[in-house]
């Protein structure tokens, strides 16, 4: 499998050679840059809002790196430390800002690089310039290796002075990883094995599905790394490692502290320190890994009823969590390899639009994957073994804008936002999403005749949410467009054909409740009432309805979608257009509701569905140019929206308009948004403030998927 996954990317790699150099654009600097970001658990981030490059007399990169899950409700902080020591008397800083006795000198930071799966730092650390190196693969062509919670950081270091020079390193996390209660008692295993040291922290009272400030209370973290010369482990205070580091160059002069212990008091930290002699340059990077894992990942209610405890997928290859640190950490070599050969081959892609569209797709890839997990179900047969054909991605609503971040499992608006992403990357995934949805909706514990809107209200507890809701035109819309497009990019008819008479269902309820919008219906992102933009969505999602229909040859009822969307989408014409008939009103009937960004237009698009004549494109983006000339941070969604902006919507923007040029302005606001560095805008969100930059909920909303919208047209028949 493993050898198999590695010969593919060969041939991705060299089919992109030539587009290799690629690159996004060098000024990008954003407000947070993710550094350990694979699970709705394991999301570290850091806050560069204002850090100074060449600058020796301020803070460089000496910031304490933050996590998100928690930054926003209680500012809280994921230790990790990252140390140098020179010539035995300058130790200097390259991560977090630790303190240690005798003090430290700061490395000055000359530069961030962002793509897909690498956030690259150069900084100058006296004598030597350093390469640090935040990798969190994102790994397409392997459910493996892309549901191994972790991430590595390298160092790389060569003499800026012409000298060789004494040199050690140093990495250290805190327990604050492992718990959103700060004063919780944890445990830990410091370990030697033959091919790596680490260590393993977890909870002394674990507790399963809970979670604290949106941290998981029933982890383990690790940290490790493969074993080398001259290396040190120890669990020690913060104070004793990283004095003792700045005093000899390693961590293992006296005994270690042992567990359990509080995580704040005496505040033990986890350190691997490894001496590289004497040089003029590193011959190969220095490596940590960093990880969280939970088993099993979600409790899952299925179809039949039953309960399911889910694992991670990688559980169908390694049987312990220490196999998978192990197999992670002497991976590097090939993980490496395989991110830069994707790096490449999104970047390529990207170019094709614009440098700095390359820039975002770079920001917003871990991000959408991060608010993810890929899980496997267990052998009915036997309970020990896993069933590799029962597998389901589920999405975690973190810090977006509509409702805030609030913990719903798999909401399906966010599905449909971050769709592009999962059919550009791999749209075999795109099913897993869906999966879980619409088997909970065909199931007795969902009765209304509509999607619904997620399928439970607290991650990681996937256990049902029957509430009725005024969302059904949005959702059902949402969820026809995106089954049809996962059986198109995938060739793949076994969802659309297992749950055709749920589909169907949506479809009728379409047909009753789209044109004209039955009163109650209200879309997840606008206040105001009489929605063209979720007429539309009805409308495709109708026509959607047909083609999947003509698919599995249910032709009658293919004919019957199909006319109904054709009349409706000629009424929707007649009433959705401004006097002038130049563009699409926000609210049918009223001509104060000047403008809409009419995003839903992207999905016939992306189906070819044809539902809307080509030549409202043209008009559309016409008016688009106007609406971006005038307004310079972003476009508003629609009038009741004013002075607010949405990542993923105007993405999909980008990704209908006719005109290329209006696609590079909307992707020049958002980046323009993104890379405004005065001010902390969060972590890049969804919906930000116009006027300000500042971001509505920021945080590592798994909505920003949306982003890929305009390279998912790819799969466009
Ligand atoms: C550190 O030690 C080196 C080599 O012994 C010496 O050249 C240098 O001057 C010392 N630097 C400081 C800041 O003491
Ligand atoms: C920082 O210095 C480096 C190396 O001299 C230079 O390439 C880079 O442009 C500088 N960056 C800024 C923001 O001034
Ligand atoms: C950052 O480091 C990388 C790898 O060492 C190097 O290729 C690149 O030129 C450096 N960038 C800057 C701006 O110094
Ligand atoms: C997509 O994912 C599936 C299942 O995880 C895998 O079998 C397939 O090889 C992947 N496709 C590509 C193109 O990487
Ligand atoms: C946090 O941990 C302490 C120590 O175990 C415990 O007394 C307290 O109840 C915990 N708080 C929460 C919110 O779980
Ligand atoms: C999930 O369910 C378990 C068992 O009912 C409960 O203890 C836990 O608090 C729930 N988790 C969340 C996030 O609500
Ligand atoms: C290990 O450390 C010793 C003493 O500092 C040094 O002489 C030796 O070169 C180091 N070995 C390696 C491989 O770095
Ligand atoms: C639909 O009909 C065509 C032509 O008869 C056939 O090739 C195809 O296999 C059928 N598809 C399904 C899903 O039954
Ligand atoms: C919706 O539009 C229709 C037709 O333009 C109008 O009759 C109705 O009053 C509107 N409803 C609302 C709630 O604005
Ligand atoms: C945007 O920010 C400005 C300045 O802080 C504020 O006055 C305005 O109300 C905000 N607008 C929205 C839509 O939140
Ligand atoms: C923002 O970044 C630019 C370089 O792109 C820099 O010149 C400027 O000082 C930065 N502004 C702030 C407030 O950090
Ligand atoms: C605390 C510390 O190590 N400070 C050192 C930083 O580097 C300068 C030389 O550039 C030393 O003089 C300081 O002692």
């Amino acid at each position: 499998m493993l050898i198999c996954s590695i010969a593919t990317f060969l041939l991705v790699f060299i089919q992109w050679f030539d587009t290799a150099r690629a690159q996004g654009d060098a000024s990008l600097w954003t407000s947070w840059v993710p550094l350990a970001v694979r699970s709705p658990y394991l999301s570290c981030w850091m806050d560069t809002t204002n850090v100074p490059f060449n600058s020796s007399n301020v803070d460089g990169i000496a910031r304490a790196p933050s996590v998100w899950p928690g930054f926003l409700q209680t500012g809280g902080i994921l230790g990790w430390a990252g140390l140098i020591r020179i010539d035995t008397n300058r130790t200097f800083m390259w991560l977090g800002t630790p303190g240690a006795p005798g003090g430290l000198n700061r490395s000055i930071l000359t530069n961030i690089q962002i793509t897909p799966t690498r956030t690259i730092m150069n900084m100058t650390a006296g004598p030597l310039d350093l390469t640090i190196t935040f990798l969190s693969p994102i790994e397409p062509a392997n459910p493996v290796l892309q549901s191994l919670p972790f991430s590595y950081v390298s160092l790389e270091a060569t003499s800026n002075d012409g000298q060789a020079h004494s040199v050690q390193v140093y990495s250290d996390i805190s327990g604050e990883w492992v718990s959103g209660n700060r004063t919780a008692i944890m445990n830990w295993v410091d370990q030697t094995t033959d091919t790596i040291v680490y260590h393993q922290v977890f909870p002394q009272n674990p507790q399963a599905f809970t979670e604290i400030s949106n941290q998981a209370e029933d982890a383990s973290i690790y940290i490790a790394q493969q074993i080398r010369p001259n290396q040190s482990s120890r669990t020690d205070t913060d104070a004793n490692c990283r004095g003792q580091f700045q005093t000899s160059g390693a961590v293992n002069v006296a005994s270690p502290e042992t567990g359990p212990a509080p995580i704040q008091q005496p505040f033990p930290v986890f350190a691997i320190a490894a001496d590289l002699g004497t040089i003029s340059a590193t011959t190969d990077p220095v490596v940590w890994g960093v990880g969280l894992t939970r088993d099993p990942a979600v409790a899952y209610i299925a179809g039949d009823g039953s309960e399911q405890q889910r694992s991670p997928y990688w559980r169908s290859q390694f049987d312990t969590p220490i196999d998978a640190v192990t197999f992670f950490i002497q991976d590097y070599p090939n993980a490496i390899e395989r991110a830069i050969a994707l790096d490449e081959k999104i970047l390529g892609d990207a170019a094709n639009v614009s440098a700095h569209y390359a820039d975002l797709v770079s920001l917003a890839a871990r991000q959408a994957l991060g608010g993810t997990e890929l899980t496997i179900g267990q052998s009915s047969a036997d309970s020990t073994q896993f069933n590799t054909s029962d597998v389901k991605m589920f999405m975690k609503n973190l810090g977006s804008q509509q409702p805030t971040s609030d913990g719903r499992v798999s909401p399906v608006e966010g599905l449909y936002s971050a769709f592009p992403f999962f059919l550009y990357v791999n749209a075999t995934w795109a099913g897993y999403l869906l999966e879980p949805v619409l088997e909970f909706a065909y199931s007795p514990r969902w009765t209304n005749p509509y999607a619904p809107r997620d399928i439970a209200l607290n991650y990681p507890n996937a256990t049902g949410d029957s509430n009725s809701h005024s969302e059904g035109v949005e959702q059902s819309g949402n969820m026809l467009i995106m089954s049809l497009a996962h059986a198109r990019a995938t060739g793949d008819g076994s969802l659309i054909n297992r749950f055709y008479p749920l589909l169907k269902t949506w479809g009728d309820y379409l047909v009753n409740n789209s044109l004209p919008l039955t009163t109650s219906q209200i879309s997840v992102d606008s206040t105001e009432t009489n929605l063209t933009n979720l007429a539309l969505k009805g409308i495709i999602g109708i026509k959607a309805m047909s083609e999947i229909s003509a698919a599995l040859n249910m032709t009658d009822d293919s004919q019957h979608f199909a006319n109904v969307s054709s009349i409706f989408a000629q009424q929707w014409q007649a009433q959705a257009l401004s006097t002038d008939h130049q563009h699409i009103l926000t609210s049918f009937g009223d001509p104060d509701s000047s403008s809409a960004l009419t995003y839903n237009l992207f999905a016939d698009r992306l189906l070819n569905t044809n539902v809307i004549q080509s030549g409202l494109y043209t008009s559309e983006s016409a008016f688009l140019k106007t609406e971006t000339s005038s307004s310079n941070g972003g476009v508003p969604v629609d009038t009741g929206l004013q002075g607010q902006a949405n990542t993923a919507w105007s993405m999909f923007a980008a990704g209908y308009v006719s005109d290329p040029s209006v696609r590079t302005t909307l992707v020049d606001q958002i980046w323009g948004h993104v890379s405004s560095n005065g001010t902390n805008n969060g972590i890049f969100p969804t919906a930000y403030n116009i006027t300000s930059g500042a971001g509505i909920n920021p945080g590592p909303s798994p909505f920003i998927g949306g982003v890929f919208a305009p390279l998912s047209l790819k799969w466009r028949p």
